[in-house]
């Protein structure tokens, strides 16, 4: 059980650019499970899919794995005893968290938890490579090539989970979408100076693009039927192959 997440309760003269600190990860399932709607569904149909795509012999991806919901999900459902799963994430606090949750599991053998940039981690003999809201905080220009690495790394028939909140076209749409997605966190017991100031923190540091976007460079990059598997609200899961 993580605590509860207070981060932005108090009022913040000017909140800092938000960051993945000892403090986000000591509250981390919390936090994402009251910021993200449909998010544990995500995470089980991330297993689910692991399990449908894993080859044995090969090497999963969890990148960007924070205290490692997605890397638990996929070693529920994966049946081989042969592959090697890689959970990578920047921040230290969330790479210590994560190697203790991990440590305890039957599989914990099968997994390596490192820190590190996802932009420089080699990606080979994949067969399963998840993205659950990660690439949101990469560089709009950088994404493409991190993705395009990832097409690379993957055999024949893997698969890609890419997991993200989405921005729209539309203004209407975008105003329609933001407002309940602020309805969704007032439901979960967020103030709306919580929710301000969040906004505010994440302005620039996670920066969502349409579902259109994502589904296109995924195409030009080469990978196959990239499609939408889950939604809701503004946040979205897809799949593609190679
Ligand atoms: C889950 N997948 O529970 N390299 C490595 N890690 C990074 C980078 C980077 N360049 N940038 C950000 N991160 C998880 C949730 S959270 C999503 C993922 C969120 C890491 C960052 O440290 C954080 O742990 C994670 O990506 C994003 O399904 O907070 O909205």
């Amino acid at each position: 059980m993580s605590s509860k997440d207070n981060i932005f309760h108090q009022p913040m003269d000017n909140p800092a650019p938000f960051v993945f600190d000892e403090a986000v990860a000591q509250v981390f399932p919390d936090m994402i499970k009251r910021s993200v709607p449909g998010y544990s569904n995500v995470i089980a149909g991330t297993g689910l899919i692991a399990g449908d795509y894993v080859q044995p012999g090969t090497n999963c991806y969890d990148l960007g794995c924070s205290v490692g919901a997605s890397t638990f999900a996929m070693l529920q459902y994966i049946k081989t005893d042969d592959f090697h799963l890689l959970a990578v994430d920047n921040s230290p606090h969330m790479v210590k968290l994560c190697q203790q949750n991990i440590s305890g599991n039957n599989h914990a053998g099968n997994v390596e938890v490192t820190c590190a940039d996802i932009q420089d981690v080699g990606i080979s003999n994949a067969s399963v490579v998840v993205l659950n809201f990660t690439l949101q905080f990469i560089p709009l220009e950088k994404r493409a090539d991190l993705l395009t690495r990832i097409f690379q790394g993957m055999n024949e028939g893997g698969v890609l989970v890419l997991s993200e909140k989405l921005a729209f076209d539309s203004l209407a749409e975008q105003q329609r979408q933001t407002a309940l997605h602020e309805s969704f966190k007032r439901a979960q017991g967020y103030s709306d100076l919580e929710i301000s100031q969040k906004r505010a923190a994440l302005e620039n540091v996670l920066i969502p693009e349409s579902l259109a976007t994502h589904l296109q460079r995924l195409t030009d990059i080469g990978f196959r039927d990239a499609q939408l598997w889950f939604r809701s609200i503004n946040f979205a899961s897809m799949m593609t192959w190679k």
